[in-house]
């Protein structure tokens, strides 16, 4: 290398030289930097799964959004922790291992090495004395021991019922497993079949699970779609009694309690066990053969089918509130899991009802007055006045409820009452890859928990790991790995496996302490460490992994293992990173692109300033290499400001500036802390931005202004930085040293008052800065409640800016 080269930004040579230096110094171990007076601050992101494509520019969007922040916050004096580890079991291994006939363990241990370079070469501050794996032995010892707490505790039960069978992946999925009839992975058809299965109870959890999203500081949508998966329904149970058989009885949920009187015919579900006792002799034939023709339904096609089938059976039920027999039929659109699986129907104001009636010509009453729809061609779901409805008569739909339920209390035929829609959690599968439960059966199949003690039970090597097809779990195979004696007694060993998701659901807690072989974790540690404070990972987890993890921490919590009811304080998801055609990267469709490439022509620094230089953190946004050349330039300017052509500091730094460059620094430095806390990484980056082309144009910086600037930049490129850092003298790594502050005086902008026209017409005034930009002050603007109003219901044709004067909207 000849000198000038080394005065040139030599991005190749600075990003090893400081990976070696973060390496051998272990600079970001937690301990070696931890003094325990400072606040604690834990940043975790979702760890991922060592997939054998290794990491693509997806994953990177994440990582180094967590990797900025947990810098930023060691420069703010914080003590961090910001660990990585690998989830990895899953089918997609065993998948691999089986098309290439090796040793998932061999696979997975190599995907892990080319996920650990790749993640090395992007200069995150890992702690990698904390690394973790789900499928190593020490680590599912306690994934087992955490299922022997939940199973102590009565939330993990056996069951027989029918369950999502997946023939294609030969294995049983969980409900979050299944979207729209078919696998999340793969999206091969699912089907219900009854296989003996290991459950969780989350559903004694739906109520918390609901509640406790209240505190959290997560994406309004993520919540939402938590909440409508957990599917609070409050309304009424109502017992109806059968007509000709006295001892008969069933139970309809409805949340409409108030509409009892216009029940003109009850639906039970195909599966439900009264079917059978109550059928009218005639209707016997027609109903079990309508019966066995539903069992191909799915429920999502059951649900949705346009026309709604069902059957006469025969028999009626009495309306408890005006002892009218109205007849009751069987049809899928009411499922078994939902409610009680029987319904009373009110075609009058349930559209599904109304389908039904119509088609069985069934008499439909109006009892809630007010739509402005003839009842007998279309339902009426909205409030109005009660008519033909005895002692509900004149009520709004609300004052009817209460009346309503207080009625069937008082004689004994009904009650409030809540429904999830959330069901217990399958948790086990029928595969290899996975951590086995520490359970064995006993001669008459009962099970009992393996003691602590023995644990961990580990996965046994096997020649033939492949699904049986029948359901019967692979490690039924394991002949010698199945017998087992527990206390003198003869036990066979449970041969199904946990889901992809135990291992994920308690993760976040062994990284505080993840070499304890004495306990899972140690609680002065926990008090210490727990809640995680930013949580960043992908918004396709909501519904499982968010959930799942929520619900065993709260167990942990009611044991006493945790000190707080939530796990994850603060939750934000990278928006999707899509091919350079705009489209989702995929490797079938050819525009994954990989950080390697990437790295080697342009550095780690302008990789990861460009990924958060796309667009907002949290939106989605394309893959365009051409913008990395304009990031690069900006850090090659930042050399410059610092090393002359020659090599030595650069005669830009100087004792002084100009005013102007002085306020654009405090500026600076205040938007750019307040964006590093609110994650908004593209307009701190441009501030940056803006600050270095002032101090270019200056051609004069001070010494400290300079120093200010590379301290800000250190987060988002950080071996650059730490280059800048040494040359301009210092000994220690950048990765310590105190966040710049700034004097919030120098941060004020000089004000001009701005006329705001709508079509030429002054509609009012704001002040705004002097210097401010187009796209901004029309963005003020627009929020100005007398702008509001007059442009409501307009559309915009053009926006004209005058600077220092005028904005006008010209609108149609
Ligand atoms: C009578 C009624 C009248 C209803 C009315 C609605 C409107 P959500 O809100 O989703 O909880 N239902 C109850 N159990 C069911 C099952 N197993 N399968 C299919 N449908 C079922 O829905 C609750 C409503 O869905 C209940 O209230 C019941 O119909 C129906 F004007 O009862 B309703």
């Amino acid at each position: 290398m000849t000198s000038s080269d080394q005065n040139q930004y030599d991005f190749k040579g600075i990003e090893q030289k400081w990976q070696n230096y973060w390496s051998k110094n272990n600079t970001f171990e937690t301990e070696s930097s931890a003094n325990s007076h400072k606040p604690k601050y834990y940043i975790l992101d979702m760890f991922p799964y060592p997939s054998g494509n290794g990491l693509h520019v997806g994953h990177v969007e994440g990582y180094a959004a967590t990797d900025i922040v947990a810098r930023f916050k060691r420069m703010n004096g914080f003590d961090v922790l910001h660990p990585m580890g690998w989830d990895a079991f899953g089918l997609p291994a065993e998948q691999y291992a089986i098309k290439t006939n090796t040793d998932p363990r061999t696979t997975t241990s190599k995907n892990i090495s080319n996920f650990k370079r790749q993640i090395n070469s992007l200069g995150f501050s890992t702690d990698w004395s904390r690394e973790i794996n789900t499928t190593d032995p020490k680590y599912y010892k306690w994934t087992q021991w955490i299922f022997s707490k939940l199973y102590e505790k009565g939330l993990a039960y056996e069951s027989f019922a029918p369950v999502n069978w997946c023939p294609a992946l030969g294995t049983v999925l969980a409900n979050e497993e299944v979207i729209d009839g078919k696998s999340e992975v793969g999206g091969h058809p699912v089907e219900k079949k009854p296989i003996r299965q290991w459950v969780l109870k989350i559903t004694d959890y739906a109520e918390r699970l609901l509640q406790d999203l209240e505190g959290l500081d997560w994406p309004e949508s993520t919540k939402d779609m938590q909440r409508h998966w957990i599917g609070k329904s409050v309304g009424a149970k109502v017992s109806f009694t059968v007509d000709a058989h006295s001892d008969a009885k069933f139970e309809v949920f409805t949340t409409r309690p108030d509409t009892l009187f216009g029940a003109t015919f009850c639906v039970l579900a195909p599966e439900h066990p009264l079917l059978e006792t109550i059928v009218h002799p005639s209707r016997q034939q027609a109903v079990f053969e309508y019966i066995k023709s539903s069992k191909h339904k799915n429920d999502l096609d059951r649900t949705t089918a346009k026309v709604k089938t069902g059957i006469d059976t025969g028999a009626f039920a009495i309306n408890p509130v005006n002892k009218q027999k109205i007849p009751i039929y069987c049809a899928d659109y009411v499922l078994m899991g939902y409610g009680s699986g029987a319904i009373m129907a009110v075609p009058a104001h349930d559209e599904r009802d109304h389908e039904f009636a119509k088609t069985h010509h069934i008499k439909i009453v109006e009892v809630v007055s007010g739509g402005q729809v003839d009842i007998q061609k279309e339902a009426y779901s909205g409030d109005g006045k009660l008519v033909n409805s005895d002692f509900l008569n004149g009520l709004s739909k609300n004052e009817a409820i209460e009346k309503m339920c207080k009625w069937l209390q008082e004689n004994d035929v009904g009650q409030k009452s809540i429904t999830y829609r959330l069901r217990d959690w399958i948790f086990s599968r029928q595969r290899y890859w996975g951590e086995p439960f520490p359970i064995a059966h006993d001669k008459d199949g009962q099970p009992r928990l393996i003691p602590e003690s023995e644990l961990p039970i580990t996965l046994p090597a096997l020649e033939d790991y492949k699904p049986t097809g029948t359901g019967e779990p692979p490690l039924s195979k394991a002949k010698d790995w199945l017998k087992c004696k527990i206390e003198g007694q003869e036990y066979t060993r449970e041969t199904n496996i946990m889901p992809q998701w135990a291992g994920s659901c308690w993760y976040y807690l062994r990284y505080i302490d993840p070499h304890n072989d004495l306990q899972a974790w140690d609680p002065e540690k926990e008090k210490k460490w727990l809640p995680v404070d930013l949580y960043v990972g992908g918004v396709e987890h909501a519904n499982l992994h968010l959930l799942y993890a929520r619900f065993w921490h709260k167990v942990l919590y009611d044991l006493g293992y945790t000190h707080c009811k939530e796990p994850f304080i603060k939750l934000r998801h990278p928006g999707l990173v899509l091919g350079p055609n705009g489209e989702k990267m995929s490797k079938s469709k050819g525009n994954v692109v990989n950080p390697d490439d990437v790295i080697s022509e342009w550095g780690t620094d302008s990789l990861r300033l460009y990924e958060m230089f796309m667009g907002p953190f949290d939106q989605m946004k394309p893959w365009q290499i051409s913008g990395i050349s304009g990031v690069h330039r900006f850090l090659k300017r930042v050399w410059r400001l610092v090393v002359s052509e020659t090599g030595e500091l650069a005669t830009t730094l100087s004792d002084t500036e100009s005013p102007e460059l002085e306020k654009q620094l405090h500026k600076t430095i205040k938007k750019v802390t307040e964006d590093c806390e609110e994650l908004k990484f593209n307009t701190a980056i441009s501030s940056m931005m803006e600050f270095v082309n002032c101090a270019v144009k200056e051609a004069k910086i001070k010494m400290e202004s300079a120093k200010n600037l590379i301290l800000l930049l250190a987060p988002f490129a950080p071996h650059m930085c730490e280059e800048l850092w040494e040359k301009l003298g210092h000994k220690d790594s950048i990765s310590f040293q105190q966040w710049p502050t700034y004097d919030p005086a120098l941060t004020k902008d000089d004000l001009v008052t701005l006329s705001i026209m709508v079509n030429g017409k002054f509609k009012t005034t704001i002040e705004l800065s002097k210097t401010i930009d187009q796209a901004s002050a029309t963005e003020h603007a627009k929020k100005h409640p007398i702008i509001i109003r007059a442009l409501e219901g307009k559309t915009i044709k053009k926006e004209i800016f005058v600077p220092g004067k005028i904005i006008n909207f010209v609108v149609k």
